[in-house]
This record gives C-alpha cells, sequence and structure tokens, in this order.
C-alpha cells in the first residue's frame, strides 16, 4: 500500500493499438506508475486492457477520466482529431500529458494548445514523437551536437512502412506519419524547418491481398520532401507507406567532416542457398518497442519532478506548420515557405 501512495496515477484515452502498448508499458516495465484508469468509446476494449492492468477503472468518456481525481496524469491515445481538445481539458486540470502525435490535425488548433500552456508557468505537455528515444536516433544526436562530423550541410530521411492502412489519403501521409520525419530533422539538427518542396506518387500494385488504398486511387502513398532548414541545411525526406518487405526508419547526416548516421537493423543475418537473409521489421511497434518503454518511464519521471521535459508542444506546432506547408506543396506543386514564428522562451530546447 505504502508503495502505491508515491506511484503516479495514470489515466490512458484510448485502448486501441498505441493506447494498449502505453497501458501495458506503464503497468509491466514502470515502477512508479500505476494504470488507474482507461477510457474508450468501446467499453469492452478498455475493459480488457484494464483487466491487464490489475482492474483499473473503466471510462467511456475522456473529459470525465481527465477530472477524476484518482488520476493525476494522462496519455492521449485516441484519435488524431481528439488531441487538442483533451490536451487543453488536461492544461485546465493542471495534469501533465503525453499526447500521441500529430498534436493536432491543424497548426491553428496546436497554437491554442502553445498559447495555453505558458499561462501554468510549467510544462504540462509531452507529444509522443518517440523517436526522440530510439537508441539509434539518439546516437545520431549525440555525434552530432559533439561536433563529430562538423556543421550538418545534409539530413536525408528515410521512413517505409510495409503497408498502409484503410482510409489513408495523401495529407494523412503528411500529417500522421511524415510529422515523425519532420520532428527528426528539427530536433537532430537543433533548425527550423524553412522551406518544403514535396512530390508524391502512387506506388501501383497489391500486397499481401491487401487493404491497400493507394492502388489506382490516386493516393500519393509514396512522397519525397525537399527541404531547406534555418541553419542552411538541407534535407530530403522518403515516406513511402507501402514499402511491402518491411518497416524501416533512419536517417544520415552529412556534415563539413564526415557523415553519421542511424545504425541498421541488428537482425540474425542468416546465409543459406546462395542467399544473405536479415529479417526487416514489420511495423513500428516492433522498430521503437524500445523507444515506446523509454519514453514512458522518463515521461514519469519527469513528472514525478514536476514538469515536462520531452518533446513538447513546441514540437507539435512547429511541425504542424511544416506540415501545413506541405500540404501547399503538393497543391502548387512548387516550393512553399513555412510559417516563421518565434520560440516563446517559455520553450526551451527539449534535451535527450
Ligand atoms: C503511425 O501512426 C505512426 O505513428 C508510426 O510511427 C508511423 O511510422 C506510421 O507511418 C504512422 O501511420
Amino acid at each position: 500500500m505504502s508503495k502505491d501512495v508515491s506511484r503516479v496515477l495514470v489515466g490512458v484515452i484510448g485502448a486501441g493499438g498505441m493506447g494498449a502498448r502505453h497501458a501495458r508499458n506503464l503497468h509491466n516495465h514502470v515502477s512508479q506508475a500505476k494504470v488507474a484508469a482507461i477510457m474508450d468509446i468501446d467499453l469492452g476494449r478498455a475493459g480488457s486492457v484494464a483487466a491487464e492492468c490489475d482492474g483499473a477503472k473503466v471510462f467511456d468518456d475522456a473529459g470525465e477520466l481527465i477530472r477524476t481525481a484518482n488520476v493525476q496524469a494522462v496519455v492521449i491515445a485516441s484519435s488524431d482529431s481528439t488531441h487538442p481538445v483533451l490536451t487543453l481539458e488536461c492544461l485546465r486540470q493542471n495534469k501533465p500529458v503525453l499526447c500521441e502525435k500529430p498534436l493536432a490535425t491543424t497548426a491553428a488548433e496546436a497554437k491554442s494548445v502553445v498559447d495555453a500552456e505558458p499561462q501554468l508557468e510549467r510544462r504540462l505537455v509531452q507529444v509522443g514523437f518517440m523517436r526522440h528515444y530510439d537508441p539509434r536516433h539518439v546516437a545520431v544526436k549525440k555525434a552530432l551536437d559533439s561536433g563529430a562530423v562538423g556543421r550538418p550541410i545534409l539530413f536525408n530521411g528515410w521512413h517505409r512502412n510495409q503497408q498502409s492502412y484503410p482510409g489513408m489519403t495523401s495529407e494523412l501521409v503528411v500529417i500522421n506519419s511524415c510529422i515523425h520525419d519532420l520532428f527528426s530533422a528539427q530536433w537532430l539538427l537543433g533548425q527550423e524547418i524553412e522551406e518544403v518542396f514535396i512530390r508524391g506518387t502512387n506506388t501501383g500494385g497489391t500486397s499481401k491481398g491487401s487493404t491497400i488504398s493507394a492502388s489506382g486511387d490516386g493516393v500519393l502513398d509514396l512522397q519525397l520532401v525537399q527541404m531547406v532548414l534555418s541553419g542552411g541545411c538541407l534535407a530530403t525526406i522518403e515516406v513511402n507507406m507501402n514499402a511491402r518487405y518491411g518497416y524501416e526508419v533512419g536517417v544520415e547526416v552529412t556534415g563539413e567532416h564526415g557523415i553519421v548516421g542511424t545504425e541498421p537493423s541488428q537482425g540474425t543475418v542468416i546465409r543459406r542457398d546462395e542467399a544473405c537473409s536479415q529479417p526487416a521489421d514489420s511495423d513500428w511497434i516492433e522498430r521503437f518497442d524500445t523507444a515506446y518503454r523509454l519514453e514512458i518511464q522518463q515521461w514519469v519521471e519527469s513528472v514525478q519532478r514536476g514538469s515536462a521535459e520531452g518533446p513538447s508542444a513546441w514540437d507539435g506546432y512547429t511541425t504542424l506548420l511544416a506540415a501545413e506547408a506541405c500540404l501547399r506543396s503538393l497543391k502548387s506543386g512548387m516550393p512553399e515557405k513555412v510559417k516563421s514564428m518565434q520560440r516563446p522562451a517559455f520553450y526551451v530546447p527539449s534535451e535527450p
């Protein structure tokens, strides 16, 4: 019992793939936290995750979960469009919140969060850009910050999903997937995105008997983004929603004196029948398993210290400003400037 007194009581909103993952990670790997509540509009789904977490209380109303006295901190993993309203409610209740990416589906909604949070005098919002906790990305960040390759000149990022999900659109490729890469570029380089130019194509065909919505319906499921950042670094990002062979994310940064990049997959290599093979990850849950655990562990520790420390609402906002410039570029076929904003003093750069 006495152990419970110091544990952070966490409420998880959304019991789908990511919500269930966060709840399980909290329950199984974060000794300083207790999953106190789970909300989903599908009560059965919430109930089965709650049963895995020592019978957390089940809710079907997110606002009620946020307001309940037995919840001290909140994880938001419901659908993207609900994120800003629920984050604002957490701020009103003065409760720390880890909100899955994107912080909102428009920059204007994300702005309402960065306008509200500084009035509370401490950071309460962290956005779920989990690559910030991925050891392979963190190693690149450390090398860049130590000057190992000198001034960054070119950033290359690749983000390949095995297979797209039903309902995917060209815009969602940007807002829901590429948003990670926009964050990675800004975070790793310590520069803001100033200009973007995006082109897309349709990969065609089907795979695995598939739900690929891209074939023949005009969805741009493979997009290439070129960018210019505030420190003069050039960047490219490849986002492929239907790479077929597996899931892969990585970055490589060329500096004045050399190149630093994320380590490739560490899978066992099998040599047989005149072939040499290595398994590929199947999805982001597998690829970023460690990152998700570190993310939630360090988030709980920051809650105990009293202020959010990971990717901020400002990161959530500026990535959406860049994403909206990408959407304008998709329409215009031209390079588009990203609306430039002065970072408020409240949002000091996030530390690894
Ligand atoms: C998904 O929502 C994620 O956040 C994954 O990290 C990303 O790789 C995937 O493309 C998104 O759909």
